[in-house]
């Protein structure tokens, strides 16, 4: 990866406050990758402001300085705009400003591993690996790169966004890199254990009943290679859960052998449903799959929204 557009950008001393945004319902990919770009950016004399248009989730507020990561902004205090594992615009949750930003000719970086997407032609700099398995391993890689140093804590920011995206290093983007990478992190300090207790270990009981429904609710496709469950609005709100209890649990439904894909599908808050794709095959590219929903991601997990309602039918479920 050649870095030195970005390395340009960073030495010059005139460009001093940077904006970093993390993606809408953010994960420890985004979370990690923004806290240790933020403290790179520090290092080398910036002043650096991340934002989220959501909320920090629990298990990644262990991560230092998480409480710093803000809602709202204001586009004329910053030089430079960084697009941290966004995906696609929409997931930015700023959209409009972007627009505005590239109207007033703000510079904006995007730093990302996920495929090709509409923030492509808007940015001045592309900071794309396709096949890392984190945007914190792109993050490693520029920091190293530069000279910067990798901290306790970065490291701990960094180990947490590829711990997250390889499934606790189970999925098969647990590269040879990443797990170099991963080395080189605890090497310098990264704590794994803290990592894998907040990430992996953190239920509530509201999510565990949750994943009870949805996994009583199981079914084979008729149809085609795939499991599937369903969960309404009015199960979520019964139990007191959020939509980001179901992270994780169809996981656990892509976990029976032959089935070629899994299929979680939900209602949100926003009256819409919401369709969650995961394999563990390669056979399958489940982001084609959430691409005829007009949706995207990786092969191995995507999703996509669309307009209406569950409604049960008989011992089945029907979208209307
Ligand atoms: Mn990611």
């Amino acid at each position: 990866m050649n870095y030195s557009k970005l390395y340009s950008h960073l030495e010059n001393s005139d460009i001093e406050n940077y904006l970093l945004i993390a993606h809408e319902r953010p994960d420890g990919d985004t979370i990690g990758a923004v806290l240790a770009t933020g403290e790179f950016l520090r290092q080398i004399g910036k002043k650096v402001i991340a934002i989220c248009s959501q909320e920090v989730p629990e298990p990644f507020r262990f991560l230092a300085g998480w409480q710093k990561i803000k809602s709202d902004f204001l586009l004329a205090d910053f030089q430079t705009i960084i697009l941290i594992d966004n995906g696609d615009l929409k997931r930015t949750g700023y959209l409009d400003r972007i627009r505005l930003a590239k109207s007033r000719r703000v510079p904006i970086i995007n730093i990302d591993h996920h495929p090709k997407n509409d923030i492509w032609k808007l940015v001045s700099i592309n900071i794309i690996n396709e096949k890392a398995s984190s945007t914190c391993e792109i993050v490693f890689d520029i920091i190293k790169k530069f000279a910067g140093k990798i901290n306790a804590e970065i490291a701990t920011d960094l180990l947490c966004g590829i711990y997250t995206d390889t499934g606790g290093f189970q999925h098969s983007n647990a590269t040879p890199i990443a797990l170099d990478v991963a080395a080189e992190l605890l090497s310098a300090g990264a704590n794994l254990k803290k990592i894998s207790d907040n990430v992996s270990n953190f239920h509530s009981i509201a999510r565990l009943m949750l994943w009870g429904i949805v996994l009583d609710r199981v079914q084979k496709s008729k149809n085609f290679n795939l499991i599937y469950s369903v969960v309404t609005r009015a199960d979520l709100e019964k139990i007191a859960a959020t939509d980001a209890d179901l992270a994780g649990v169809v996981n656990i439904m892509s976990s029976v052998p032959d089935e070629l894909a899994s299929l979680l599908i939900y209602e949100t808050a926003d009256g819409k449903i919401k369709g969650s794709l995961r394999t563990e095959s390669n056979r399958i590219d489940v982001s084609a799959v959430a691409a005829l929903f007009a949706g995207g991601g990786h092969k191995k997990a995507a999703g996509f929204v669309v307009d209406g309602r569950i409604e049960k039918v008989g011992n089945g479920w029907k979208v209307v």
